[in-house]
């Protein structure tokens, strides 16, 4: 059976308020690997590329911005229908209205700010995850 692969990003805020390892703990525990893990600050070019389908929009700047603020932790992780799953498993994009249960309804938090700080990314798209895994582990 063809075993699929996506990008997970813990964002900066996760990073910065120690939920990576509860965030890992919830993929790892719907039985996908963690097939390989960096953490790093990325840059700018990196970002502008990763969000190019956002380019132009209000929140694209501060996105870029808030992205660049501090380590993010990049996973490749891996399992039967992980693009799908990994983003049930995140929740709704707003911390605010994703269901309780999800990562983000568990513990994104709405700041009041210009960007959606929530915590996490995956992609979502077979096409996607194909192009961020080449992004941020190529
Ligand atoms: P990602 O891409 O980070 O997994 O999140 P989503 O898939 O849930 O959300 P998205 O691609 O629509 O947005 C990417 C990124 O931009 C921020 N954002 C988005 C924001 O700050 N304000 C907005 O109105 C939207 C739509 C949050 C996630």
């Amino acid at each position: 059976m063809a075993t699929e692969e996506t990008l997970v990003l813990v964002k900066p805020d996760g990073v910065a308020r120690s939920l990576t390892g509860q965030i890992l703990a919830r993929i790892e525990a719907k039985g996908y690997e963690l097939v390989d893990i960096r953490k790093f600050t990325p840059s700018r070019e990196l970002l502008v590329e990763h969000y190019a389908e956002h380019d132009g929009k209000p929140f694209f700047e501060p996105l870029v911005e808030f992205m660049m603020s501090g380590d993010v932790v990049a996973v490749r992780a891996r399992g039967n229908r992980v693009i799908e799953g990994f983003r049930s498993l995140a929740g709704a994009t707003e911390p605010t209205t994703a269901a309780p249960g999800t990562i983000r309804g568990d513990l994104g938090r709405d700041w009041g700010l210009k960007v959606q700080q929530n915590l996490v990314h995956g992609s979502d798209s077979t096409e996607s995850a194909e192009r961020e895994l080449g992004l941020w582990f190529g």
